[in-house]
């Protein structure tokens, strides 16, 4: 791996609500000025959703477009639309954000209890997902919430579903789903093929000590409001950007600098 850590910050995602905080951005506007606050902190990817005016979680395909589009004017960043989306919604009501070219989307590996929901991934969701990514020619970051999601994930290569390098995200704390815990993320590692670009996503209080010990193991770091809205305990973040900047501190003193989203897209690409 790159010794330069690539941070993904999630700025909006589907769950949180301005009655948790009032910095969540909801608008194509509001998010692509997060996004830019974000690239300039040091991000190199933004992780998008995107929402209805009354905040509700949307994956609408023209909402995308804007809001990309808004971002796209505004800075470099890397942008990786969600295919996920929220809990409940249909396959094909998740692909909004395939139509607008992006450069990555994820592929969740697996369906979780997430709450008191389950988010549904079976397989043939998953090999659809997988094969319209491909389509829409962006680059898929497989989301791994459990650890049978790490099959999973290699099954998706072994079928020619996915192409090496894979580019993981681990996705641990998830209510519901397996741990944030530091002999998790180790076993976890150590099962990827050797090519592998992983990062994880410690969700709630867990972000900050998985960010710490990705930094630590050479890893790759997501934050933002979609997972955590405190920076530090009781304080409230003020958007994705001072996550974004505690994680560029942090990696200094690792001796890592953020990756760049020319960097990136030249491994993206490679
Ligand atoms: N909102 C979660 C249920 C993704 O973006 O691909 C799923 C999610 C994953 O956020
Ligand atoms: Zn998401």
């Amino acid at each position: 791996m790159s010794d330069a850590v690539l941070i993904t910050a999630a700025i909006v995602g589907a769950e949180v609500t301005r009655a948790q905080t009032p910095h969540v951005p909801y608008s194509p506007e509001e998010i692509a000025a997060e996004a830019k606050r974000c690239a300039e902190a040091g991000a190199a990817v933004v992780h998008l959703h995107v929402r209805n005016e009354d905040g509700s979680a949307s994956q609408d395909a023209k909402l995308f477009a804007e809001t990309i589009r808004l971002i796209r004017a505004r800075c470099d960043v890397v942008v990786q639309v969600s295919t996920g989306g929220a809990v409940g919604m249909s396959v094909e009501e998740r692909l909004g954000g395939l139509e607008s070219a992006p450069e990555m989307a994820t592929l969740n590996c697996g369906s979780v209890n997430f709450g008191d929901d389950v988010f549904q991934n079976p397989w043939p969701a998953m090999k659809d997902i997988a094969q319209r990514i491909r389509a829409a020619n962006a680059i898929p970051e497989l989301e791994l919430y459990e650890v049978g999601h790490l099959d999973a994930a290699l099954r998706l290569l072994r079928e020619g579903l996915v192409s090496e390098p894979l580019w993981v995200q681990f996705v641990l704390g998830v209510p519901g789903a397996i741990g944030a815990r530091e002999s998790v993320l180790r076993f976890l590692v150590s099962e990827l093929p050797p090519k592998a670009h992983w990062g994880v996503a410690g969700v709630g209080r867990h972000q900050f000590p998985m960010a710490e010990l990705a930094l630590g193991l050479g890893g790759h770091v997501r934050v933002g409001l979609e997972d955590n809205i405190y920076l530090e305990r009781g304080v409230l973040s003020e958007g994705s950007a001072p996550l974004v900047q505690k994680v560029v501190s942090m990696a200094r003193a690792h001796g890592r600098d953020p990756m760049t989203p020319a960097a990136l897209r030249a491994q993206l690409r490679a």
